[in-house]
């Protein structure tokens, strides 16, 4: 093998990304954002100057360990009233900024490569999760459609994604979600119960002390 041919396997393999199903409606697309990470972290940054990220009140009165905020036509949020979407941030009164491109361009492609074409975004929830922070079991139920698929994007630190079954008990599978991987959540699939185990100490070259998710859904 010339050396440039072994440089072009190698880079390949260095880009390649893999399906792989995680049951009825879950598709991981493993690496499938990965050559675009630093241009989605940018964009994420961007975002984050309009809309701060911040550490969320629960209806049940503590405040959430992942620190989150939102771009698009909606927001979720949380508070001492509930969880809903909402077209304002609350912190400012202000709309949500507009979905960077690059974002748009990504959640559609990926919600296509895993048989979901015509997805279309209007709100992408961002979370960070810094050591320590967790995701409690639980459904995403809140948006109108629950037909739409929902595309989450994981970037930076790695975390394991507890993967439950439609009923609460069901014991969960662990998916250990590295920086590029994205994962698509349809039919099915759509309502399955689904955490995240704290995030373990690390830095990531990207994101430093940090992991974020980004999950694109069509909720209102
Ligand atoms: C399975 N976020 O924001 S994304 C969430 O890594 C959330 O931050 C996690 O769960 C995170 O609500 C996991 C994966 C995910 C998102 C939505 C789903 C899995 C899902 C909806 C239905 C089933
Ligand atoms: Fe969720």
């Amino acid at each position: 093998m010339t050396s440039e041919s072994l440089t072009r396997s190698l880079e390949l393999f260095a880009q390649a990304s893999c399906h792989v199903p995680l049951g009825d409606g879950a598709v991981w697309l493993r690496g499938f954002a990965r050559s675009r990470g630093g241009e989605l972290i940018d964009a994420l940054h961007g975002v984050a100057r309009e809309a701060p990220l911040r550490h969320m009140a629960t209806p049940g009165g503590s405040t959430m360990s992942v620190a989150m905020t939102n771009c698009g036509a909606v927001g979720w949020v949380s508070d001492r009233q509930g969880y809903r979407y909402d077209p304002t941030d609350p912190g400012s009164g202000r709309c949500w900024p507009a979905m960077p491109p690059p974002f748009v361009d990504l959640a559609t492609r990926a919600a296509c490569a895993a048989g979901f074409p015509g997805f279309e975004p209007d709100a992408c929830l961002i979370n960070r999760y810094e050591p320590g922070a967790r995701l409690s079991l639980h459904q995403d139920k809140n948006e109108r459609d629950l037909r739409s698929p929902i595309v989450s994007v994981s970037l930076g630190l790695e975390a394991v994604f507890l993967w439950g079954g439609r009923r609460r008990g069901d014991r969960p599978r662990r998916v250990p979600l590295v920086h590029g991987d994205v994962v698509v959540w349809g039919g099915p699939a759509r309502l399955a119960f689904h955490g995240v185990m704290p995030l373990p100490e690390g830095t990531h070259p990207l994101t430093g002390r940090a992991r974020y998710n980004l999950t694109f859904r069509h909720a209102i």
